[in-house]
Parts: C-alpha cells; structure tokens; sequence
C-alpha cells in the first residue's frame, strides 16, 4: 500500500485529542484510493480499541441527497461507532471536546442477532433487527471548514463523535420504514423533513450495504449493535446553547443540547 496509514491515524487522532481541525489527506496526497482509505479507518479503529474503547455499532453516511448535497459527496460511506460515543435521548453535549460539531436526525437500527454479508438484503436486516429507534448523531469533521472528498470523509471515520439513542421505538413489521416521518428542528425552527424512503429509498436496504460491506473485510455486525442508516436531512451546527430535536412519526423523540 502507497498510503502511509500510520502517518494519517495520527494526523486524525492529533485533531481529536487536541481538538482542532487538521487539513484533509487529500491535500497532501495526490491520490487516495478506497480501499486505502478505509484501510486507515481500519487503523484507525484498532488505535481506538487499543485505547480502551469498544465498539457498539457501525454506521452509514450520506445515504440521502440532502447530506450528499450537504456534503458535495455522492456515495455513501460506512463506518464504526465507538460505546463511548453513545449518548441518551435526552442528551447534552460538550461542545468544548469536539471541534466544529454538527447535528442531524437519525434512523437507527438495533439488532437482535448478528449479520453478515455477502448477499444480505432488506428482508435479511428485517429480520435481523430488534427494534428500530430514533436519534440525533453529533458529527464532527476533523478537516478543516467541514470539508473533505470522499476518502478523506472515510478515513475520518464518516466524522463521527457521538450519537443520542431514542429510547422508545418500534419492531420491524410494525410500520413502514419508507413512510416513517422525521422533522428535525434547532432552537425551534424546522429545518428539515424528510421521510425514511429519503436514505436511498428504504433505510433497510441502506443497512444491508453496510452489512455487505462489513461481510466483504470479513467482519460482521453484531447482536445488539446499534445502527444509524444516516441523515435524511442535513445537518446543522451544534454551538453552545443549541437545542436539537427530531421528532418521529412512530418513534421516540430525541434531542441534543450543547452545553460547554
Ligand atoms: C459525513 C458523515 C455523514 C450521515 O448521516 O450522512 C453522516 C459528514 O457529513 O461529515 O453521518
Ligand atoms: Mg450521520
């Protein structure tokens, strides 16, 4: 591999820990293949697992065209969500521990057994999953301005930071995903609607790619992860003081407040 993968773990870490934003890989390297960027994830990972940390889920990103028109970035990524990011669904955030966050509504899947691709498809998730929840996940871009190309968005882990959980939701089977209601609002303005055929038509469909791309590295998703299929809306800013709610048609509301 080209990519000196130690070299952008610690370029990321140094961000997260000192709380500033870093420029992005891509404009040091001239090229940043997939695979490579996602073989610094990987590195990325075991540098947080080595640390002390575990994993309670993996997640999607920019599965909806509001986010990848947010973003300027038009595939979906995947990506790991570490136990101490998880956060309730009433949560505060320390704004100060993190460097520029954001908010944005979430569809989250919680699964009752373990899943593995190749081949795993809508109904395969379906019935994979224990419930289906609501919630709010804090990114937070290392990169400079919030900006970045696809590879760099996945080496960084798909910025996340932390992720609040709804605590009501429902079975799968118990209404229809595509139709499922959100509105996201912050300091009580709506600034986003948006239903769950908005995460690339059906969020379960979203989640079996993930599972197929974990399947692909060898890996599975495990009973009682958590899920979050991505945004369906964009995402806005988490200052302090900021107030986020998304309200569901059929699940638990969840909100997010910025305290310092
Ligand atoms: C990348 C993470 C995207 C989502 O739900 O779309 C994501 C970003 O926008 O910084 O988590
Ligand atoms: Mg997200």
């Amino acid at each position: 591999m080209a990519v000196d993968v130690d070299r952008w773990v610690d370029h990321l870490l140094g961000a997260v820990d000192g709380r500033r934003e870093v420029a992005a890989i891509t404009k040091d390297v001239d090229e940043l293949p997939i695979d490579d960027a996602y073989a610094i994830q990987a590195a990325l990972l075991d540098r947080y697992l080595a640390r002390g940390e575990t994993i309670a889920g993996a997640k999607l990103g920019l599965t909806s065209a509001a986010k990848q028109e947010q973003m300027g970035v038009s595939e979906p990524v995947y990506g790991w969500v570490l136990a101490s990011s998880i956060l309730p669904a009433d949560a505060e955030v320390s704004v100060s521990e993190l460097i520029h966050p954001r908010v944005e509504p979430e569809i989250v899947f919680r699964l009752g057994e373990d899943l593995a691709g190749p081949g795993v498809d809508a109904g395969d998730v379906l019935d994979a999953t224990a419930e289906i929840v609501g919630g709010i996940e804090v990114i937070d871009s290392r990169y400079e301005a919030f900006s970045f190309t696809l590879p760099d968005v996945i080496a960084d882990n798909t910025s996340a930071a932390r992720v609040a959980v709804g605590a009501a939701g429902i079975a799968p089977g118990e209404a229809d995903l595509l139709t499922l209601g959100c509105v996201f609002a912050v300091d009580g303005e709506i600034t986003g609607t948006a239903t769950g055929a908005a995460l690339l038509g059906d969020p379960a469909s979203c989640v079996a790619m993930l599972a197929n791309h974990v399947g692909r590295n060898g890996g599975k998703l495990e009973a009682g992860w958590v899920i979050p299929a991505g945004a369906p809306t964009d995402a806005r800013p988490l200052g302090v003081g900021t107030v986020a709610t998304a309200r569901y048609s059929c699940l638990g509301p969840v909100s997010v407040t910025g305290v310092a």
